[in-house]
């Protein structure tokens, strides 16, 4: 899997938004169908039957491949890390991610919740853009997980904020960022 990260030089982060795709990624792109499978492997099957599901296009913009009913988005596993990342959340974490990938604010205030029950890869657990590892700073893999978003900075200093987490009990990812968010492990 290696190999294939740092051949596609693709400019992606810890959630799953791929802003630059190259060729080659576009020839190995999976189904729609392939996409809502994978979107739906992160939740609960009785949330993610309802989701809307959305992919994120080569250009940035949000593609629905279905429309849901019950106010939680699933997003597919983002090909260019190691392992499957497939993300369900709710509206707030929505907003959330939007603030994230355009490097605006999130609202204060707004708390959002997301399920990543297949687990997670990030290539920094200081650096909320960082687009693949480096010497200092490797992979963070998280198991099965749960986690929650613009929550009040008073609620992270309650959680361990290490650069290098123990990624088997709940800790806070991207610390000190406005992006700084609750990972909690579920098994
Ligand atoms: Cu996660």
């Amino acid at each position: 899997m290696k190999n294939k990260v740092m051949a596609s030089g693709l400019a992606c982060a810890a959630l799953t938004l791929c802003l630059v795709a190259n060729a080659e990624d576009k020839k190995t792109a999976p189904s729609d169908a392939d996409m809502i499978k994978s979107a739906m492997n992160a939740a609960p099957a009785s949330v993610a039957k309802n989701a809307t599901i959305v992919t994120m296009e080569a250009d940035g913009k949000m593609r629905t491949l279905r429309k849901g009913s019950n106010g939680f988005t699933c997003m597919p596993d983002n090909p260019a890390t190691p392992g499957p990342d497939p993300m369900c959340m709710d509206k707030n974490a929505m907003d959330w991610v939007h603030a994230w990938a355009g490097h605006t604010s999130p609202t204060a205030g707004k708390v959002g919740f997301m399920y990543m029950l297949e687990g997670g890869t990030d290539a920094s657990n200081t650096d909320p853009y960082a687009a693949k590892p480096t010497a200092a700073n490797h992979w963070i893999k998280t198991g099965p997980h749960v986690m929650i978003v613009g929550a009040d900075p008073s609620f992270y200093d309650g959680y361990p904020k290490s650069p290098d987490p123990d990624t088997s009990v709940p800790y806070v990812m991207w610390a000190g960022t406005p992006y700084q968010h609750l990972m909690a492990p579920v098994k």
